[in-house]
Order: C-alpha cells, then structure tokens, then sequence
C-alpha cells in the first residue's frame, strides 16, 4: 500500500512551469497510478540535488513507500511503478502491453515539436538558464534556433509525424483501447510541455488528437491547472 509520498524531481523554468516531456510522463504515470507525490523543482545545472541518483539527469523519484528508494529515467520509473504497486491501475496492461508501449516512446520524438516552440521555451527561462537551454537545442540541430525553429511554422510538420496515432485514435478512444495507457502518457506529455511554454495551438479542433487530448485531460483531472503551474489554460479549451 503506497501511503507514503513519492518526490518527483521535476525540471522547472521560471514561474513553475514544468516543461519537460520526460517529467511530464512521470508525474501523469505516478497520478495514474494514483500514489500521492511531491514535486521537488529542479534546475539546469542542479546536478548535486540528483547525486545520489549517480547521474545528471531528470525525472528522478524518491519513493518512501519503499524507504527512499530512486529510480531515473521516465521509462523505468514506469516499470518501477508498474512492478511496485502491481494493485494500482495498471500501466501496461501486461508484457506486450508494456512491449507496445515502449515502441511508443521510441516513437515519438522531442525533435518536431521543438521545431515549433524551442524560441518559446527559451524565453521563459530565467536569465542564467536560457543560454544553456539554447545552447543544447542548437547543439542537437547543428544550427542557431532562428534556423531550426520556425514556430508556427513547424506545426503542420509535428502533426504529419502523429499520423499513426491520429489513424489510431479515430477508432480508439486510447492507444491504450478503451481506457489509457502509459502510450497515452508518454504522447500527452509532449502536449503538456508545449502548454507549459508557448501559446502556440498544435492541434486544429476537428483533429481526432485533439478530442483525444481532451479526454486524457479529463482523465487526469487537467494535471495542468491542478498542480498550479503556469502556461497557457486558454490552449486548453
Ligand atoms: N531518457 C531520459 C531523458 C531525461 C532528460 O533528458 N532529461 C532532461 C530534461 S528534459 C534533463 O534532465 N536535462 C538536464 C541536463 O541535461 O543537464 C528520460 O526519459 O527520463
């Protein structure tokens, strides 16, 4: 039984915004499972906040449930939370459900949606943040945001890369069938760190994603507003 909380090492940039997919996933995953967390803020460069973790990166959790033990990694903390509360809502929904949804996250990537809101993000950055965040993002497109990110420029793009799950979800109501998966996670996380950052709408009304996302949302009580975190809820209509 999980009484105790979980702490969730969370990359946060100014004014609460979480926009990091892979933390996104987390804190979807520990609410799905329905176990209490705590949001521990976490910054570049923080590293020695993570250090018992023996390694630089975030999400992290901490479950006191289990006498403070970490787990890093978005995929494994799913595993982990799969495998350690086992009478939670599952998941997976079993092994090749898990096998599935790995192949979803090996899918989605962060590449087209940071063509469409890298500029976004890197200004609602605390001064002695954004440089660093720039720095990464060009490092990986070889190219000075102006170049790569073209805002909403980018967006028909990132929604040509969601066809399969737009075929998917117009006869699904979930990747995860009739009720949600850690697929559905995983692919909301990317909407939540776009909420976060920049006003720019990625999804037009009539999309089969969009009535998708709002249904997630519904399902998770719009992790959005519900924890306090800045962005813009008028995307969220
Ligand atoms: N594969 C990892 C990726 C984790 C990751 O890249 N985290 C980024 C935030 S989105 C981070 O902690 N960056 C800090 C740094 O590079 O110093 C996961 O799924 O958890």
């Amino acid at each position: 039984m999980a009484s105790k909380l979980i702490s969730v090492y969370e990359l946060e940039s100014d004014e609460s915004r979480f926009f990091s997919p892979y933390c996104w996933a987390t804190r979807l995953a520990v609410t799905h499972k329905g176990i209490k967390y705590k949001t521990i803020p976490w910054h570049f460069g923080e590293q020695d906040k993570i250090k018992f973790s023996n390694q630089g990166l975030v999400p992290v959790i901490v479950d006191e449930n289990q006498g403070g033990k970490w787990v890093n990694d978005s995929w494994e903390i799913a595993k982990y939370l799969e495998k350690t509360y086992p009478d939670q809502p599952s998941l997976f929904d079993g092994p090749s459900g898990e096998a599935l949804c790995r192949f979803v996250t090996k899918s989605v990537s962060l590449g087209p949606l940071m063509e469409c809101i890298a500029l976004d993000s890197q200004k609602v950055q605390l001064p002695e943040h954004r440089a660093w965040l720039k720095e990464k993002g060009e490092a990986l497109f070889g190219c000075p945001t102006e170049q790569f990110c073209k805002g909403e420029g980018g967006v028909k793009a990132f929604g040509e890369k969601l066809q399969p799950f737009r075929d998917t979800l117009q006869e699904y109501q979930f990747l995860g069938g009739s009720s949600p998966c850690y697929a559905d996670i995983y692919l909301l996380s990317f909407f939540m760190t776009a909420y976060a950052v920049s006003p720019i709408k990625l999804l037009a009304k009539d999309d089969p994603l969009y009535s998708w996302r709002q249904r997630m949302l519904k399902a998770y009580g719009n992790p959005h507003t519900a924890h306090g975190q800045k962005g813009f809820p008028e995307s969220l209509e």
